[in-house]
C-alpha cells in the first residue's frame, strides 16, 4: 500500500518543461492593445512541502483573509518567509535527478483583480509571467491554466475565455524546488518567488502574435536592410528612412548603423489589423569572418562584465531604475559589453542595452554545475529525457529577445559540462537565428559554438592563444578567443587587468573579455550590514564567494571598477614630458573622437598651475596622432612637475554629462627631489628618555614616543595584511594560496626581539630581529633615527634571514597616532591601489578623512592603500617618503580587520593605525583565477627605506 499521493505534484519532478503555456514569442509593449499589471500586493501562504495544502485556494470564493501578503515581483524569502540559501555550485539537496526533497517550500499566491473600465471585450487575453522561481502551477477563476519551469524565462497563458469584469482570482502555487532546479545551479542565492512582472495582455483580433525584426548593415555600401517577419500580416514603417513595406518584404536603404559605441536606433512601427507595435530598429551585421567576430565589417573588442540581476533588498526583482543605473554605470566606466550571466535578464534591461549601446551575450537559464561533483554522471544536458526542457529554454530566450540589436551572441548556458542536449540547443538556435553567433564556455573543442570561450585563463595562456600556439581542434584554431569570465572581483581586486588588456589589444585573435562580476550579491541585513552565504544558517554554503562584484551591493563603484575603467579606456594618451608631445590613439572600434574634448594641465608638486584645451583631431578608430603640448609654465625649481591630459565628453550625452572624464594620461617632466635631512642633531638622554631633534624615545627600548607635541605609538616593522579574498584563494587552488601560507608561517604573529639600542654622535640606532614563533626565518631590522633639529628621519633596513619560501604581504612600518582625522597627501589617488591594481591611481594632491580612506568590502580585508605617496599629512605630522611609499590609515588594527567577518564587526578604537609601506604584494585574481603575476610579488629581500617626520602646526 502506498500512502504518498504523488499525482497532484508529479509535475514538480517532471523533467518536461510544463504544460498549458502558449508558444514563446517576442516580448514587446504594444502601442494600443490594453494591458494590466498584476504587480503589487498578493495574498501569500507558505507551506513546508509541495503537497501540504490542496488546491482549493484556487477556487473563487476562497477566503484568504488570514493569509500574509507579499509584494510581486518579489522573493518570499526576502519578505520574512523562510530564508535565502547561497551555494556556488553544490546543489543544496541530494543529487538524484529529477527528484527533489520532500521539504519543498511552497508559496501559494493569490491575487483578486477587476478589469479596468473600458477593457475591450473582443479578441483574447493572455497572462504573462516574466519570471517565477522555480516551478509554478497557475489557475484563473478556479480553472487550471497549466504549470511551468524555467525561472528566468517568460510563460504566457490564454485566459480570455475565463475572465470576468470583476473579482477575477489568479492563483499561483510556486515551489522552491523542482526538476528545473537541476538546470538552475548558477552561483547565486536560491530565491523562490514570483520575482518578475505579471501582466494581463489584451490580444485584439488581428493583433501581432510574434514577429522577428531582421536587420543587416552593409559597411561597403552604407546601406541597411530591414525585413520584419510577422505571423500576422501587416505593414512596417520607419518614417526617418521613408520605409513603408509589407511584413515579410525586404527593403534596403542608406542608414546609420547600430553599434555599442554609436547605438543608432530608428523608431518604426509594425501595424496589423488589430495592433500597432512600436519598433526600435538597429541595423547591424554580426559575422564570423577571417577567424574574427566582426560587426559591420569590423572586429570588435569586448570590454565587458558579467551581470547577475541583483538588488540588496529585492534580490533579483529589479525595477527599471535599477536596471538603468547599471547601464549608466557601465557606460560611464567605459564598458561596452555585458554577458547576462547566467540567464536572460529582465527584458527591459535589453531595451536599455539597445538604447545606450552595449554588446550583449544573452545567456540561457541553464547551469548544471553541481554534477561536477560526480564527474558529470547523470548530467541532464547529456540525457535525452531532458532535451525538451533544454530546447524549451533555448526557444524562450531566443524568441523573447530576438529583436534586440544589442544581442550579438546567444549563450547556451554556463558550467553545464558537455552533452547532446547542448548540441541540440545550438543546432536549434543556429537554425532559428543564423544572424547571430553562439557561445558556450564548456565546449573547449568549439563543437557547437562560434567562438573559443574560456574563463580565468592565465595571462601566459591567453598570450599563447593570441599567438595561435594553443593547438586544439581544427575548428577551434579558426576561432577567436573571448574570456567570458576573467578578473575575479571578489573583495580587494581583481589584479592584473592592465596586463590582460595589453594582450587583448596586442593580438587580433583575442577579442576581449568579461570581468566576473558586476555586483556583490550582499543582502541588506539589520545586524550584519550586508549578509552573505552562511548568514542565514544554511546547511551548505559558500560564504562571501557571492560578493565578487565591481560594485558594492548598494551600487557604489568599488576600486575594481575604477581600475577597469582606466584599463579599458577608449583613448590611449601616452606622452613624453621631456619633448612636450602627447600621442593620442583612438581605441574605439567604430566612433571617431569628435564626441570628446581634450584638456591639458600642468602640475607642480601635484598642484595644477595651468590648464587649457588641447586640440586633437577627430581621429578615426585605430588612428593615432602626436599632439604638441603648449610651452610648459616657467620652470619650478626644485619641484616635481608633470603633464596631465584628459579626454572629456564634449557635450552631454544620454549616458554622461559634458566634462565626464573618459580617459587620461600623465607624464613626468622633472623628477621629484628626494627629501634630505642633515644629521646634525645629536641624541641626548635624560631620565628614561632619549631626545633627538623634535622627538623623544624610550631610553630602554628605543621606541619613539613623541614628535613635538604629537604622541606616537612607536613605529615597528610590519609585514602582515588582513588577507584579501584573492590572497586566500579558492579552495581548489592548493599550491600557492599565500593567504594560508602567510598564516602558516606566522606572518600575522611576528615577534620583535630587541637586540640593541645604540646612541652615536649623529644617530639613534635600534637593532631588532622580527620573526615568527616556530620558524627559523626572520627579518633582521635596523631602525636608524637622525635629525636636523626640526625634522626626524627614520631609515629602516631589513635583511631576511633563513629560507623564505613565501613573498611578504607587505613591508613597511606601522605606527599609531592618538588623534587623526583629516588626511592630505601628494601621491596616487583618489582611491585605493595595489601593485597590480594601480592603473587608475592618478598622481596629484588629494585630501580625505581616515574614515573615507576605507574601502567597504563586504567581508573586511586589506584595503585602502594609496600608492606612490610622496608625503602625507595627518594627525599633526607630515611624513615624507624616500622613496615613495604606500599609505594606509585605519581606526582598527590589521588583526581586528583580519578577524572581522562583516563591516559591523569593526569598531573604531582610540588610535589611528598608520601603515607606511615600502612594498605591497600584488592582488591577482586567485579567489577564482590566477594569482598575481611574478612582477607584482613582494619577495623577502634586503630592503632599505626612509621616512622623514615633522610636526605641522
Ligand atoms: C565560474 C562560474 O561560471 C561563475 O558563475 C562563478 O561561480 C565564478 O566561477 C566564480 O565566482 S566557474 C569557476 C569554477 C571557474
Amino acid at each position: 500500500m502506498s500512502f504518498r499521493t504523488t499525482t497532484a505534484i508529479q509535475y514538480v519532478e517532471d523533467v518536461a518543461p510544463g504544460t498549458g503555456a502558449l508558444p514563446p514569442r517576442a516580448w514587446y509593449a504594444s502601442s494600443d492593445a490594453a494591458s494590466l499589471s498584476l504587480n503589487g500586493s498578493w495574498r501569500f501562504r507558505l507551506s513546508p512541502t509541495a503537497d501540504a495544502e490542496d488546491d482549493s485556494f484556487a477556487e473563487p470564493g476562497y477566503d484568504a483573509g488570514d493569509w500574509a501578503e507579499v509584494g510581486v515581483p518579489g522573493h518570499w524569502v526576502l519578505q520574512g518567509h523562510g530564508s535565502p540559501i547561497y551555494t556556488n555550485h553544490l546543489y543544496p539537496f541530494p543529487v538524484d535527478p529529477p527528484h527533489i526533497p520532500t521539504e519543498n517550500p511552497t508559496g501559494d499566491h493569490l491575487r483578486v483583480f477587476d478589469l479596468p473600465d473600458g477593457w475591450p471585450s473582443d479578441g483574447g487575453v493572455t497572462v504573462r509571467f516574466d519570471g517565477v522561481e522555480s516551478c509554478a502551477r497557475v489557475w484563473l477563476n478556479g480553472t487550471e491554466l497549466g504549470e511551468f519551469k524555467g525561472s528566468r524565462l517568460p510563460h504566457e497563458f490564454e485566459v480570455g475565455h475565463l475572465l470576468k469584469p470583476s473579482g477575477n482570482v489568479l492563483a499561483v502555487r510556486v515551489h522552491q524546488w523542482s526538476a528545473g532546479s537541476y538546470l538552475e545551479d548558477q552561483d547565486q542565492w536560491w530565491l523562490p518567488g514570483i520575482f518578475r512582472d505579471v501582466t494581463l495582455l489584451h490580444r485584439p483580433a488581428g493583433s501581432v502574435r510574434d514577429f522577428f525584426v531582421h536587420t543587416s548593415y552593409d559597411h561597403l555600401t552604407g546601406e541597411g536592410t530591414l525585413r520584419v517577419d510577422s505571423d500576422v500580416d501587416g505593414r512596417v514603417s520607419v518614417p526617418a528612412l521613408d520605409i513603408d513595406v509589407a511584413t515579410g518584404e525586404s527593403v534596403t536603404v542608406p542608414v546609420e548603423p547600430w553599434s555599442a559605441e554609436t547605438p543608432k536606433l530608428y523608431d518604426g512601427e509594425l501595424v496589423t489589423a488589430g495592433e500597432r507595435v512600436p519598433l526600435r530598429i538597429g541595423f547591424r551585421t554580426v559575422v564570423l569572418e577571417d577567424g574574427l567576430i566582426k560587426v559591420n565589417g569590423r572586429a570588435i573588442l569586448f570590454k565587458g562584465v558579467n551581470r547577475h540581476e541583483w538588488h540588496p533588498e529585492r534580490g533579483r526583482a529589479l525595477d527599471l531604475e535599477t536596471m538603468r543605473e547599471d547601464v549608466l554605470l557601465m557606460k560611464r566606466h567605459n564598458l561596452n559589453a555585458v554577458r547576462t550571466s547566467h540567464y536572460p535578464p529582465h527584458p527591459a534591461f535589453l531595451d536599455l542595452c539597445d538604447e545606450y549601446g552595449l554588446w550583449v551575450i544573452d545567456e540561457c537559464d541553464l547551469e548544471t554545475h553541481g554534477f561536477t561533483e560526480q564527474a558529470w554522471r547523470d548530467n541532464p544536458v547529456d540525457d535525452d529525457r531532458w532535451t525538451p526542457a533544454l530546447l524549451d529554454r533555448a526557444a524562450r530566450m531566443v524568441e523573447r529577445d530576438k529583436n534586440h540589436p544589442s544581442v550579438v551572441f546567444w549563450s547556451l548556458g554556463n558550467e553545464a559540462g558537455t552533452g547532446r542536449g547542448l548540441t541540440a540547443m545550438a543546432e536549434w538556435i543556429h537554425e532559428r537565428d543564423p544572424d547571430r553567433l553562439v557561445h558556450y564556455e564548456g565546449d573547449w573543442n568549439c563543437r557547437d559554438t562560434d567562438v573559443y570561450s574560456r574563463m580565468y585563463a592565465s595571462h601566459a595562456e591567453v598570450e599563447q592563444i593570441g599567438r595561435k600556439l594553443d593547438g586544439g581542434t581544427h575548428k577551434r584554431r579558426e576561432l577567436p578567443l573571448i574570456q567570458c569570465e576573467y578578473g575575479h572581483a571578489m573583495g580587494n581586486g581583481p589584479g592584473g587587468l592592465a596586463d590582460y588588456q595589453r594582450l587583448y589589444e596586442a593580438y587580433d585573435r583575442l577579442q576581449g573579455g568579461f570581468i566576473w562580476e558586476w555586483i556583490d550579491h550582499g543582502i541588506k541585513h539589520p545586524e550584519l550590514g550586508y549578509a552573505y552565504g552562511g548568514d542565514f544558517g544554511e546547511e551548505l554554503h559558500d560564504g562571501n564567494f557571492v560578493c565578487d562584484g565591481l560594485i558594492f551591493p548598494d551600487r557604489t563603484p568599488s576600486p575594481g571598477l575604477v581600475e577597469y575603467k582606466k584599463v579599458i579606456e577608449p583613448v590611449g594618451i601616452d606622452g613624453d614630458g621631456a619633448d612636450g608631445t602627447v600621442r593620442v590613439t583612438n581605441k574605439y572600434d567604430f566612433a571617431d573622437l569628435s564626441a570628446l574634448a581634450f584638456e591639458w594641465s600642468y602640475q607642480v608638486d601635484g598642484e595644477t598651475v595651468e590648464a587649457g584645451a588641447l586640440s586633437v583631431p577627430a581621429l578615426a578608430p585605430g588612428e593615432s596622432a602626436d599632439v604638441k603640448l603648449p610651452e610648459p609654465p616657467a620652470d619650478a625649481q626644485g619641484a616635481e612637475t608633470q603633464w596631465t591630459v584628459r579626454a572629456l565628453l564634449a557635450a552631454d550625452t544620454v549616458w554622461g554629462p559634458k566634462d565626464h572624464e573618459v580617459a587620461w594620461g600623465q607624464f613626468p617632466v622633472s623628477a621629484r627631489p628626494l627629501p634630505t635631512v642633515a644629521a646634525t642633531d645629536r641624541p641626548t638622554t635624560s631620565d628614561r628618555l632619549i631626545y633627538l631633534g623634535p622627538a623623544s624615545f624610550d631610553a630602554r627600548t628605543g621606541a619613539l614616543k613623541t614628535i613635538g607635541g604629537v604622541e606616537v605609538t612607536a613605529p615597528r616593522l610590519d609585514v602582515w595584511r588582513a588577507p584579501t579574498d584573492n590572497d586566500d584563494g579558492a579552495e581548489w587552488q592548493t599550491d600557492t594560496r599565500y593567504g594560508m601560507l602567510w598564516r602558516k608561517y606566522g606572518l600575522h604573529r611576528m615577534r620583535h626581539r630587541l637586540d640593541a639600542v645604540e646612541l652615536t654622535d649623529d644617530a639613534l640606532t635600534v637593532r631588532t630581529r622580527v620573526a615568527p614563533a616556530a620558524w627559523e626565518v626572520g627579518l633582521a631590522t635596523v631602525y636608524r633615527w637622525t635629525s636636523d633639529g626640526t625634522r626626524l628621519r627614520l631609515t629602516v633596513s631589513v635583511t631576511p634571514e633563513g629560507d623564505w619560501t613565501v613573498p611578504l604581504p607587505r613591508l613597511g612600518i606601522r605606527l599609531g597616532l592618538a588623534q587623526a582625522d583629516a588626511v592630505k597627501w601628494f601621491g596616487g589617488g583618489p582611491g585605493e591601489a595595489y601593485p597590480d591594481t594601480k592603473s587608475a591611481s592618478m598622481l596629484g594632491r588629494w585630501h580625505s578623512t581616515v574614515d573615507e580612506l576605507q574601502t567597504p568590502y563586504v567581508r573586511p580585508q586589506e584595503n585602502g592603500a594609496r600608492a606612490d605617496v610622496r608625503w602625507v599629512e595627518l594627525g599633526g605630522l607630515r611624513i615624507e617618503g624616500d622613496p615613495e611609499f604606500w599609505f594606509t590609515a585605519r581606526r582598527w588594527t590589521t588583526e581586528q580587520l583580519d578577524t572581522a567577518r562583516h563591516r559591523t564587526d569593526l569598531t573604531p578604537g582610540d588610535t589611528v593605525w598608520v601603515n607606511l609601506d615600502h612594498g605591497q604584494h600584488g592582488i591577482g585574481s586567485q579567489s577564482c583565477g590566477p594569482g598575481p603575476l611574478p612582477q607584482y610579488f613582494l619577495p623577502a629581500e634586503p630592503a632599505e627605506f626612509s621616512f622623514v617626520f615633522s610636526e605641522i602646526n
